[in-house]
């Protein structure tokens, strides 16, 4: 086994530099530390996004009128900027409707706002949709789409044109008629090619849906409702493996994928033990949520109830919606939130590490506000770019009727959002962030990405009859970050599962690269990290999925770093450059040796930018 690097410091990083940068929690009884508001603006209009979202009729009288609202960020067109695709659904009077797509692509035109480019993509078939995977699979340097449907689903081939092509009955994902909720790529077998994960919902007759009200089903505390998921049949999940050669071979069976059939919402892949393969974990609704295990070669073994992460924190089945996954408290292990139905609390299912998760939503302060609150998209992020993760939840019920009575819940919810204070607590903070944040919407689909490329992650909502909200963060003055974006040779190109640790001063940051989370969305693949007071980070280690890792060191603030597998950073931009094409700016560089192979252990390299310090390199083996 080679040495591995294990620390590297600034060899004149005194102790009493790295205590005074400590955070608050960590000192004796500190006075309320001073935090910068976290605000969004709500930009939608401004931005150009005119889009509604269409689900069923206002009564909402069948359960699949209550769920649509897939959104995503994604670079479509590789120009560096985030562009937006927004899924949509339909009406029961059309419920197969499929001549016309009727979703929208917004390409990013670099100034805030962005154009509807659909017609020019070429789409040819829509469906009454739902949710929205995105991801490279066949490599070629253009993100892929795959969208989930009433009805099956449609894998769209980004040609890297602007034109989209649907591969779907040649790539063999077409979900056999079934209904998807949130679906995932991800490269499970670490082959370099990604995998598909549908997350199938129940199993619906169109022609024979059991009438609104008509059961013990179709009952919310004793008020006619719409009917199901329980009383209806659940839809079992789907894995598809990429043969690398255009098409995908349907494994469910064979891994033995969702036996019992449960009703799967929120699907999301995370290497959740670090072990270099990716797990998975599947949000159930009204049954438990389940969590696999990769055991290599190939096989995924499903381990929810032992790990604790089926349940809730009293052993209860929930209604999973979203999930994400991210290291909350900066302890190196990926940490799961999901959102649930109302009169439940949303979890926070911390990583205890030997694969077993503990839900602290109640210590942390991340569960209890959520019990009035049906949660539905569920986002983490680093939004006020302090080096700890926050959370944004979309919030709203599935029953209108709910209005009618005095039941303490509203059909139409505000959202909640999270400032974590970096010591095992988050402060939900909603209110006070905007007037945006402020409004009572049914939202569904969430993600989250920098579409200005400012250093500020936003937020994109989608919301049931309604228009989407893009959510401009406001940015906390005087802090700094870094963003990552991965271009796997060896492994697939996105990078997805690659882990990346950030350290600056004395906080240690985990990522794991991923688009697909939440509920129905895609988010912004890039990983973003606050870096608090820091102007650079010293130390970058990227674990890639194929084993390789790259190491880059003592790198400045505010910048995008393109790190391909195996080369270190291929490109550099700083803040604000959306749409630079090709020809990016080099706004800094890094003269010392930037990966593993070219740095020796116990050498002493110069510091590029404060020749007096240098760096020592300590390794391990
Ligand atoms: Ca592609
Ligand atoms: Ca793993
Ligand atoms: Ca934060
Ligand atoms: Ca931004």
């Amino acid at each position: 086994m080679t040495p591995r690097l294990r620390t590297v410091r600034l060899a004149a990083v005194t102790l009493a530099a790295v205590l005074a940068a400590l955070p608050a929690a960590w000192g004796q009884k500190p006075a309320r530390p001073a935090r910068p508001p976290i605000r969004f603006q709500d930009v939608t209009r401004a931005a150009g996004i005119n889009f509604h979202l269409t689900c069923g009729g206002a009564e909402k009288r069948y359960i699949m009128e209550s769920l649509c609202g897939g959104v995503a960020f994604l670079d479509y067109d590789s120009d560096g900027g985030l562009d937006i695709f927004m899924v949509n659904g339909s009406t029961m009077a059309d419920p197969h409707r499929g001549a016309q797509p009727n979703f929208k692509l917004y390409r990013n035109t670099g100034d805030g706002r962005f154009a509807d480019v659909t017609a020019q993509a070429g789409f040819t078939r829509g469906c009454w949709a739902f949710g929205v995977a995105v991801g490279d699979y066949d490599n070629d340097g253009f993100d892929d789409l795959y969208l989930t449907c009433l009805d099956g689903g449609i894998l769209y081939h980004n040609n890297g044109n602007g034109s989209f092509t649907n591969v779907t009955a040649k790539a063999g994902v077409d979900n056999g008629g079934r209904w998807g909720a949130s679906a995932a790529f991800g490269d499970y077998d670490n082959d370099g090619f990604l995998d598909l994960y549908v997350a199938n919902y129940v199993e619906l007759d169109l022609e024979h849906l059991p009438a609104f009200g008509s059961s013990a089903f179709c009952q919310y505390r004793g008020i006619p409702v719409s009917c199901g998921p329980r009383g209806l049949k659940g839809s079992r999940d789907r894995l598809y493996h990429n043969n690398a050669d255009g098409t995908f071979s349907d494994v469910t069976e064979k891994l033995e994928i969702d036996p019992e059939s449960n009703y799967g919402l929120g699907v999301i892949w995370g290497d959740f033990d670090r072990d270099g393969k990716l797990d998975l974990y599947v949000a159930d609704d009204s049954t438990p949520s389940l969590l696999y295990h990769n055991q290599g070669g190939g096989k995924l073994l499903e381990i929810g109830v032992a790990a604790g992460a089926a349940y809730s924190a009293d052993g209860r089945e929930q209604a999973g919606m979203g999930v994400d996954f991210a290291d909350y408290d900066n302890d190196g292990l990926p940490d799961l939130a999901k959102t649930n139905f109302s009169d439940d609390s949303n979890n926070l299912y911390h990583n205890d590490g030997q694969g077993s998760f503990t839900d602290l939503g109640g210590p942390t302060g991340f569960g209890p506000i959520s019990i009035p609150f049906l949660g539905f998209g569920v986002k983490f992020a680093d939004f006020d770019n302090d080096g700890w993760q926050d959370a944004f939840v979309a919030n709203g019920h599935v029953n209108p009727q709910v209005d009618a009575h005095s039941f303490g819940v509203t059909y139409a919810e505000r959202p909640l959002l999270f400032r974590n204070l970096g010591n095992g607590k988050f402060e939900e903070i909603g209110q006070n962030a905007g007037a945006a944040l402020q409004r009572k919407k049914v939202g569904r689909g969430l993600a989250a990405g920098d579409f200005d490329n400012d250093g500020n992650v936003d937020l994109l909502v989608s919301n049931l009859d309604d228009s989407p909200e893009l959510l401009r963060n406001l940015g906390a003055p005087g802090r700094h970050w870094l963003r990552i974006k991965t271009v796997g040779t060896r492994s697939n190109r996105d990078g997805f599962g690659a882990r990346v640790e950030v350290t600056a001063g004395p906080l240690t940051q985990t990522g794991e690269v991923r688009a697909n989370s939440s509920y129905l969305a895609a988010s912004d693949p890039r990983l973003h990290f606050g870096l608090g007071a820091a102007t650079r980070a010293d130390r970058i280690v990227i674990h890639w999925p194929s084993g390789a890792t790259d190491t880059l060191l003592n790198e400045k603030a505010n910048q995008e770093l393109v790190v391909e597998e195996g080369k270190g950073v291929v490109r550099r931009s700083g803040p604000g450059r959306v749409g630079a094409g090709d020809s990016p700016a080099r706004t800094g560089g890094s003269p010392v040796p930037t990966q593993d192979p070219a740095l020796q252990c116990g050498r002493d390299y110069e510091n590029p930018y404060e020749p007096s310090n240098g760096y020592s390199v300590i390794c391990t083996h």
